[in-house]
């Protein structure tokens, strides 16, 4: 059996993926605090990305790494920078060190989230970091390509959406991604035979999805749950989103600030965000290859 390191594992991501995983593989477990109720099949090893020691003492003997950990949403740029940017680099060149080939990485949508809602985009959409946030998600993407051109390693980039049990609101309809998908989708990044740097969009087979999805179906991923199973109760208790949010696919992470922002849309100033926002919404959509 495959032993599989999952860092960030006391999040909810990694709480579902523990969930559906038990029992297929040994999972050694990894964050800065202790990750409760472990399974037999399961070990824990504290440690902090931020510190190379840290990033070399839990990556090695595994045979894949599933790298949910880091800072989850926007916010201040030091602690994204610790986080996901130092972090992240520690996982892939202990990854590198160690001999493990194959990382999956937990991209987000948020690494393209200046996209606008009527557009679709696929893993050839060049990045629009919806944030500082984002911007770290897109780093890990190009970091993992690096990793992959170089040395050979064995890159799998999910931009997740939103993991959950259900949708919660509207725009979670379109970027869903239900527990078993998600594992489904793991599983297929940490087996497939013929990796070598992969985009794909953590998403369930969602009917209002802004993802041509198709890099992903190419790989063998056929996910099983739909978010318009729900949309009829998200729906009825939907909520108005402020307009800009409500314009881009990252949502609120669009309008987000951590730090005084001079292009925020107060009352004076929300035409003159608009007319940014909209000069934004016009460039050209995807890179190809
Ligand atoms: C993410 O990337 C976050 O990690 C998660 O907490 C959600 O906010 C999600 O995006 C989302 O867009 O809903």
């Amino acid at each position: 059996m495959k032993t599989v390191l999952i860092t960030g594992a006391t999040g909810s991501v990694g709480g579902h993926l523990r969930r559906e995983l038990a029992g297929r593989y040994k999972l050694r477990l990894s964050d800065r605090r202790p990750v409760k109720g472990l399974s037999r099949s399961e070990k824990f090893m504290r440690g902090d990305i931020a510190k190379m020691a840290d990033a070399l003492r839990i990556t090695k003997g595994v045979d894949a790494i599933v790298h949910l950990g880091g800072y989850s949403v926007e916010g201040p740029w030091d602690a994204i920078l610790q986080a996901n940017i130092i972090g992240c680099y520690n996982v892939f060149e202990a990854a590198r060190r160690n001999g493990v080939k194959r990382v999956l990485f937990a991209t987000s949508n948020h690494a393209a989230g200046f996209y606008r809602r009527d557009e679709t985009i696929d893993h050839r959409a060049c990045p629009r970091p919806d944030g500082r946030y984002g911007v770290s998600k897109a780093f890990g993407e190009a970091l993992g390509s690096l990793y992959s051109d170089k040395y050979g390693m064995e890159v799998f980039c999910m931009r997740i959406g939103n993991v959950d049990v259900r949708p919660v609101d509207r725009r979670r309809l379109s970027i869903w991604l239900s527990p078993r998908d998600l594992a489904q989708l793991v599983t297929l990044g940490i087996e497939h035979p013929q990796l070598r740097f992969e985009i794909v969009y953590g998403v369930s087979g969602n009917t209002r999805s802004w993802y041509d999805n198709s890099n992903a179906v190419r790989l063998g991923y056929r996910p099983q749950d739909d978010a318009e199973a729900f949309a009829a109760e998200v729906l009825a208790r939907d909520k108005p989103e402020d307009p800009v949010a409500a314009k881009y696919q990252g949502g609120a992470f669009c309008v987000l600030e951590d730090l005084p922002n001079p292009a925020a849309p107060t009352p004076g100033r929300r035409a003159g965000a608009r007319r940014r926002a909209s000069a934004a919404g016009g460039r050209g959509q995807a890179r190809s290859g």
